[in-house]
């Protein structure tokens, strides 16, 4: 039976690979498993290759196509942007968006400088529009669950915050020079790419970072010239090499607004990892710690708990009190990476329904994206760098 008390949100997406199907999975589980206000309508989804772009609509249930995104955006049958396309598109469609008030979404990082990210924030005011960033591991419930006992105070005043995002799918030499590769495209490499994520989880968690001082380095300078072919696999397409512009590694030490002591590693060198993306948060009551790849567990300590059986101690997070997971299954009835895209749109589109703003968003993304410019200049000129002398 149709719900006509929910309001319809059409949808219009731009990009449709990895993250297009992560969101349009996302999209069309929401209804299934919460009780939403929104009724996500997948309305249109666009990208440049005709034959390409019908089969991913007619794979993922998309209701029509566009091939210029322009024309997507002057459609009136469309109340929401999402834009999954690579990095560099990011602002001029977003401003675009805003500018035919259209609510907008869009994949991290925000943009390639300060300065779009700026002219995008600015644009998204302006007009009056709800924005979002796809910082999608703050949804999950076990991270949901780390604020709400440090907001809590359960782990008192937090002296360290440490995280490391660690992938490998480009350490052969003979993988190609996809976009994420290209300073032009890209912004930067496991920087923005996944270092964005771990700021993303310490603005999120601990607070605003104050000044940064970081290292960075590109292993292999010269890849033959080839794309995406999907997930984050890829084809070479010629006998030709061009020259990989963006860090494939970087390290960071952060202090914090708050005076906590921050320390981060974000590569695509690090053999062996897929995705694995951690943090452990120490503070005087108590300490968390968390893994993307067991990333239903939250791992606590207690200093009250009692003398002699102190320790680390696994929360399993798929009990009713934990944000989201009583949506699903019974209590041990784990959920996974498609999960964090679920409740990411859920927010979004319940924000629309209810015509307010939602977190993270453009606000988030240009703060994230000064704390990774100060990054880049404190590698570059090996030198400690305040954030906010970025912000004008
Ligand atoms: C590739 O590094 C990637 O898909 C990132 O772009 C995502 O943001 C991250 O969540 C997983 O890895």
């Amino acid at each position: 039976m149709i719900n006509h008390s929910k309001k319809d949100i059409r949808i219009g997406m731009i990009g449709y690979q990895f993250m297009g199907k992560a969101h349009s999975h996302a999209y069309r589980d929401i209804p299934f498993f919460f009780e939403s206000k929104a009724n996500p309508i997948l309305q249109a989804l666009c990208g440049r290759n005709e034959k390409a772009v019908q089969e991913a609509a007619d794979k993922m249930g998309w209701q029509s196509i566009e091939t210029d995104w322009r024309d997507l955006i002057k459609r009136e049958d469309i109340d929401v942007i999402d834009i999954v396309t690579p990095n560099h598109t990011h602002a001029e469609i977003a401003i675009a968006a805003a500018e035919a008030g259209k609510h907008i979404i869009t994949e991290k990082p925000l943009a390639l400088t300060v300065e779009e990210a700026a002219r995008m924030k600015e644009a998204v005011e302006k007009h009056n529009v709800i924005h979002m960033i796809c910082h999608n591991y703050r949804f999950v419930p076990a991270v949901q669950y780390a604020k709400r006992l440090i907001d809590d105070g359960r782990l008192g005043k937090i002296f360290h915050f440490r995280a490391n995002y660690l992938q490998d799918f480009i350490i052969d030499p003979s993988f190609p020079l996809i976009w994420r590769l290209k300073k032009e495209v890209s912004g930067s490499g496991a920087l923005g790419d996944i270092g964005a994520h771990s700021i993303d989880l310490a603005r999120f968690l601990v607070g605003e970072i104050d000044e940064v001082v970081a290292m960075s380095k590109t292993f292999i300078k010269e890849r033959p010239l080839g794309e995406m072919s999907g997930g984050l696999s890829a084809e070479v397409s010629s006998q030709e090499v061009g020259e990989v512009t963006v860090d494939d590694a970087v390290a960071f030490m952060a202090k914090f607004d708050s005076g906590t002591f921050g320390t981060f590693e974000a590569t695509r060198f690090a053999t062996g990892n897929r995705n694995k993306n951690t943090f452990e948060i120490n503070g005087e009551k108590g300490s968390v710690r968390w893994d993307m790849e067991n990333m239903n567990d939250l791992h606590v300590y207690f200093t009250d708990d009692e003398k002699g059986v102190q320790g680390f101690r696994r929360i399993l997070c798929t009990e009713e009190e934990h944000p989201y997971a009583g949506a699903y299954w019974p209590a041990g009835h784990i959920i996974g990476y498609e999960h964090t895209f679920i409740h990411l749109l859920y927010e979004f589109v319940e924000a629309i329904a209810d015509q307010r703003q939602v977190s993270p968003n453009f606000h988030d993304g240009y703060k994230n994206q000064l704390v990774l410019a100060a990054i880049e200049k404190s590698a570059e000129q090996k030198s400690w760098e305040k954030v906010d002398q970025l912000n004008n």
